[in-house]
């Protein structure tokens, strides 16, 4: 299981570009990665984000559905928010980029195929549009 955090604040979805794999380089994602051993899918996302953004946050609520990753994996997302004093998402692993979308912005950046409709789920419950 992967988790995906949509990481929102002041109206805005935080979007990642990812450096590697080869494959994925160059597109965007939801922040995030594989679940460990023993971890709950929101530690996963809490560690995850301090490992590769550098900041601290916390799981607001989960987006039904999960989308499949190349196979065993899926991918689950959680909407999150920046806790007070977290400081700015810089891209420390992983990522070469972050952007803020506002939601005119969102289609502007080449999403992963498999974050596609994840993304489109978080913008209905979100945002509900
Ligand atoms: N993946 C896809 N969309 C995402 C995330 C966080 C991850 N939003 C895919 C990319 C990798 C796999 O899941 O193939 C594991 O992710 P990571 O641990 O390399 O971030
Ligand atoms: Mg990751």
């Amino acid at each position: 299981m992967v988790v995906g955090a949509a990481v929102l604040n002041d109206g805005r979805l935080l979007a990642a570009r990812r450096s590697a794999p080869p494959d994925l380089a160059g597109r965007w994602e939801l922040p995030g990665g594989k679940i460990e051993p023993g971890e709950t899918p929101e530690h996963a996302l809490v560690r995850e984000l301090r490992e590769e953004l550098g900041v601290e946050a916390e799981p607001v609520a989960r987006i039904p559905g999960e989308w499949p990753l190349k196979p065993p994996y899926t991918l689950q997302v959680w909407t999150a928010r920046l806790l007070p004093g977290s400081g700015d998402p810089k891209p420390l692993e992983d990522h070469d980029e972050l952007r803020w979308l506002t939601p005119d912005e969102l289609w502007d950046v080449d999403w992963l195929d498999q974050d596609v409709p994840a993304v489109m789920e978080v913008v209905r419950h979100a945002w509900g549009t």
